[in-house]
């Protein structure tokens, strides 16, 4: 790897935040040149303000449902069946509903039409898939295609749309855990925005700041507020976007500076103080170009006082960067976007344990960051959000099982998750790990034991 000589060893925050919803901000600062923020896109808030449904409806493709007037006989009904070449899986004898397969040539519309021109036929519907109960009332829950993907459009103005169900099933998740207010997640980097109206209450203190060594992590760059709100924004409070735990806490710790990076001995520091403050997850969305034993420590003491450490793998579509790479004692999580393709930009090699949803991800950001008058989220771009999905997920397998060893925590989150890419890489490979992250088949399992 590439030592830099300069005695600021820069860290790279995983995560370019794309636009902002009239995001403006001038920065007068010198910007140092590996941190990727691009702003002055600007999106219409109005997109925003009004949003649909969440799900559209969804049916089965090949059954319908059917019944018949109620003085048909049986004989009738089957010839009438077999007239339609039609076959009953299911008959509900308390309602007399006919659950039955339609012929292959013929689409559901086209089968309904036929049956309601029957006049033997009291109704006929299609059988429309249901969902899980757990769909926060958040308004902007539609844009976190990365919980429920439900083929929407992604939600930047132009910007395509997702494949069903192609998400970490968080919805399925939920109806598991939505985590204990007893586990506690470090964010190691700018530290949080306390005052924003979606994360009311979720730090666990004011937490602590190495960059100018006091006990207050109020944001000042915006990274960390973002990264927090994906693990953990107020969740089905009717405003802005849901946490994937609703009820875990936010330990923040400032490691980044304003102007975006920061040095290894503030990141190294910080494992160690957060460690040191019970925390149970530590979710590091940033990291360097540089390897060190100090850095490799820390981790190393973290790790065997049974803290679970993720970080994000890097985004400029090289190696893994530095803490993620240390194979041994963090969880490296690569990105991959609305269709559970992995990102180009998202950097590769055998670290790599999992992926997680990291393109065009909402989540909250400082108010004062942002014009008067525009809602107070963004959508970014990054590992830094693949590895917040991730540490949340972390931060709900302990809540339902605290005794549990980081090792076994990482165990089933990569053993767990869908092998994305299975059809070009079967198995583990090094762009995707073991596959993107997926709630439902991580939490099940341990729920029932
Ligand atoms: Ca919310
Ligand atoms: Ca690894
Ligand atoms: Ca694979």
């Amino acid at each position: 790897m590439n030592v830099k000589k300069s005695p600021l060893l820069i860290l790279i925050l995983c995560l370019t935040v794309l636009a902002a919803f009239g995001f403006t901000r001038q920065r007068t600062k010198k910007q140092i040149p590996h941190t990727r923020f691009v702003t002055g896109q600007k999106i219409p808030t109005v997109a925003l303000s009004a949003p649909p449904s969440v799900r559209s409806i969804r049916q089965s493709s090949d059954q319908v449902l059917v019944k018949f007037k109620s003085d048909l006989s049986i004989q009738t009904r089957i010839m009438t069946l077999s007239h339609f070449r039609s076959n009953v899986i299911r008959h509900i004898p308390q309602i007399d509903v006919y659950q039955i397969q339609i012929p292959g040539d013929l689409t559901v519309d086209e089968m309904l039409i036929l049956l309601e021109q029957n006049p033997d036929v009291e109704y006929a519907e299609p059988n429309p898939f249901c969902y899980t109960c757990v769909s926060p009332n958040d308004t902007l829950f539609q844009y976190q295609y990365a919980l429920y993907n439900s083929a929407q459009s992604i939600g930047i103005p132009g910007s395509p749309t997702g494949k069903l169900r192609a998400d970490i099933k968080a919805t399925e998740g939920w109806e598991e855990t939505k985590g204990s207010d007893s586990i506690v997640v470090a964010v190691l980097d700018s530290g949080l925005d306390f005052e924003h109206p979606d994360m009311v209450d979720i730090a666990f203190s004011r937490g602590r700041d190495f960059v100018n060594d006091d006990d207050d992590a109020m944001d000042d760059l915006g990274h960390g507020t973002y990264i927090s709100s994906i693990i953990a924004a107020n969740s089905n409070n009717g405003e802005g976007i849901a946490g994937i735990t609703w009820n875990c806490k936010i330990l923040p710790v400032k490691v980044i500076a304003e102007d975006g990076s920061g040095l290894y001995v503030w990141m190294i520091e910080a494992i160690i103080w957060a460690a040191d403050q019970g925390a149970h997850v530590i979710n590091m969305s940033i990291g360097g170009d540089a390897a060190s034993q100090t850095l490799e420590d820390a981790l190393k003491y973290a790790y065997q006082k049974g803290v679970v450490i993720v970080a994000s793998a890097g985004n400029d579509s090289g190696l893994v960067i530095y803490p993620a790479a240390y194979d041994s004692y963090v969880l490296a999580v690569a990105a991959t976007d609305y269709n559970d393709t992995r990102t180009p930009w998202s950097n590769s090699g055998s670290q790599i344990d999992v992926a997680a949803p990291g393109d065009r991800i909402i989540g909250c950001y400082p108010v004062w960051a942002l014009p008067g008058g525009t809602l107070p989220y963004v959508f970014g771009f990054g590992t830094s959000a693949s590895a917040a999905y991730t540490s949340g997920l972390a931060a709900l397998i302990v809540s339902i099982k605290p005794w549990l060893r980081p090792n076994e925590v990482l165990d089933i989150i990569r053993f767990s998750s869908d092998d994305v890419n299975g059809a070009e890489y079967p198995g583990f490979d090094e762009f995707v790990g073991h596959g993107r992250i997926n709630m439902e088949k991580a939490l099940v399992p341990i729920k029932i034991k």
